[in-house]
């Protein structure tokens, strides 16, 4: 139920005095602060994340060479640099930009509210977040290195020291992954509790605008399936530490039980941060078509139902690792039938498009794009989710092929697209659309270029994880694919420095933005851009039905096509 305020308490102290650096930018609680550090860590991170990529890629192109600004790739450095690049873009980047940076952004200036609920739990929740970034980026300096045993962190090599060739690394990897899961799970709260009572009179539950929906759900999501990896975890961090053997076999323990813990929240883990570039794209849409969402309240049922499904399927991961091959039947079912809920918002999208007076701005390309490059991945994932199938593919490079099929739509076209769209909001100038444009292409054309490569190496049986291909006979000949694969790489790691030129000179050069600059009709969309302090001077009412907010004095008329004439 949506809280009136009564109009005697006051709704922010705008007159407030002046700030300090230290509080307006380290120790501030406002919602739209800690976005901007969830978002820039996010961004720090994710250069160290692509920079591993660089790294490895190199070596697996050009074997054994001097790798400019690393120098040669030793095999246990590329097994670290895998492993941590993997961990970086899921739990240090995308976590942190789409849900996080996205949640607290969005969530108060979408839905008529001056700050989170819980302000200083939310600002907790950033500095744990950050005390986990760098005790991660601590564990590479260690004696013995980072962590070495890939992202999924499978015991025995994660677990027992003999097999470990980094026992601290992976350590103070696992206590990494255990604090980031306690930061998330406080801004999951703030992001529940504000939606749901926060919002601005009149706003009823199906009022709320998509994208804080696919937050708020993504949130339920990972409160409910983190508690098995968060005790998988401390029980790791026993095995390594303490001499206990719960994935020890040798000592009665099982090391597949760590595959459930873990798969248990890393499929859901999929939907935690698919939910809220899902959201993204039907804002963008929705606005760059002039059109309502095609079907609003289907997509949330559907988004529903995807939640509840989500724990259902995590034994895919497990096809081969001697699970009872019925069960596997049973996992195959609910993996092809979680694609059919996708399968249905993909299509609410594409009927959303259609008829409407589309206009290609750089937001609306990312938004299509996500679209087009996500549905490769999710087509893909049907061919591994059917059981008979997984056991020939399982651990090839069709599923690494396929994983960033999904999860690069999701963390960086989803984050771009994103920044896109409420940058003007959120620094008060319009990026270039041009630079834009050229970024778009440049980042699009190379993904597909190294991807769609490596899904027919996945066929022609390369398996991931492997420090030189050219040792292996059969797989020796497709040295050329791989070196496609790396050069594209490259061209689309230097057409980011377009977007990094674009993103600052846009932040201090760039026009001045006006409130609504794309003609939007959410709430965030009525304050200036950007924001002040408390988000309005008066907090907005909604007077309309979904999608139609006026907020008063302004009437809502930017979508002249929302009903059949
Ligand atoms: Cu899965």
């Amino acid at each position: 139920m949506a809280q009136t305020i009564p109009a005697d308490v006051p709704v922010h102290d705008e007159a407030h005095h002046e700030e300090s650096f230290w509080s307006h930018y380290v120790f501030s609680t406002d919602h739209k602060m800690i976005a901007m550090q969830y978002m820039f860590t996010g961004i720090f991170m994710g250069l160290i994340g692509g920079f591993f990529a660089y790294a490895f890629r190199m070596q697996l192109a050009f074997p054994g060479v001097e790798v400019p600004l690393f120098g040669v790739v030793s095999p246990n450095e590329y097994n670290a640099l895998i492993t941590n690049h993997g961990a970086i873009m899921i739990f240090w980047v995308a976590m942190p930009v789409l849900i996080a940076a996205l949640g607290n952004y969005l969530i108060p200036l979408m839905i008529g509210a001056d700050d989170m609920v819980f302000p200083r739990l939310n600002r907790l929740s950033y500095q744990i977040f950050l005390v986990s970034a760098i005790v991660l980026l601590a564990s590479f300096f260690v004696p013995g290195g980072g962590f070495a045993g890939a992202w999924t962190f499978y015991p025995p090599l994660s677990s027992t020291a003999e097999y470990s060739l980094t026992p601290l690394g992976s350590s103070l990897f696992v206590v990494a992954i255990a604090l980031e899961f306690a930061a998330f799970l406080m801004g999951g709260i703030n992001f529940i509790v504000t939606a749901m009572n926060s919002r601005a009179p009149g706003m009823k539950l199906y009022d709320i605008p998509m994208v804080v929906w696919m937050i708020v759900v993504a949130s339920v999501l990972f409160m409910l399936s983190v508690g098995p990896l968060i005790a998988g975890a401390v029980m790791l961090l026993f095995d390594q530490n303490l001499g206990t053997a719960f994935f020890n076999p040798e000592r009665g323990g099982d090391p597949i039980l760590w595959q459930h813990l873990f798969w248990f929240f890393g499929h859901p883990e999929v939907y935690v941060v698919l939910l809220p570039a899902l959201g993204v794209v039907a804002e963008i849409i929705t606005v760059f078509a002039r059109k309502k969402l095609f079907a609003y309240r289907t997509v949330l049922y559907t988004v529903f139902g995807t939640g509840v499904l989500s724990f259902t399927v995590w034994a895919h991961h497990q096809f081969v690792a001697g699970i009872d091959p019925r069960m596997a039947h049973v996992f195959t079912v609910t993996t092809l039938l979680i694609s059919v809920p996708l399968a249905e918002a993909m299509f609410v999208y594409i009927a959303t498009l259609y008829g409407g007076s589309i206009s290609l701005t750089t937001p609306m390309l990312w938004a299509l794009g996500f679209i087009a490059t996500f549905l490769i991945g999710g087509v893909t994932g049907i061919f591994l989710g059917a059981s008979g199938e997984d056991i020939y593919l399982h651990d090839t490079y069709f599923v690494l092929a396929h994983f960033h099929y999904t999860f690069f739509p999701i963390a960086i076209i989803g984050f771009y697209a994103a920044i896109t769209f409420w940058f003007p909001k959120m620094f008060g100038r319009m990026m270039d659309e041009r630079l834009g444009k050229i970024h778009f292409w440049g980042t699009i054309i190379p993904f597909n270029f190294i991807f769609i490569p490596l899904f027919v190496l996945g066929l022609a049986g390369q398996h991931r994880r492997i420090y030189d291909f050219t040792n292996y006979p059969d797989l020796a000949a497709y040295q050329p694919i791989r070196v496609f694969a790396t050069i594209s790489l490259l061209v689309m790691f230097s057409f980011q420095l377009v977007f990094f030129y674009n993103f600052f000179k846009s932040m201090f050069r760039g026009p001045k933005a006006p409130k609504n600059p794309w003609q939007a009709n959410t709430l965030e969309w009525t304050t200036e851009s950007p924001p002040p302090h408390g988000n309005w001077k008066e907090l907005p009412t909604v007077h309309r039905g979904p999608y139609e907010y006026s907020v008063e004095g302004r009437e809502s008329d930017y979508w002249p096509q929302n009903e059949p004439a």
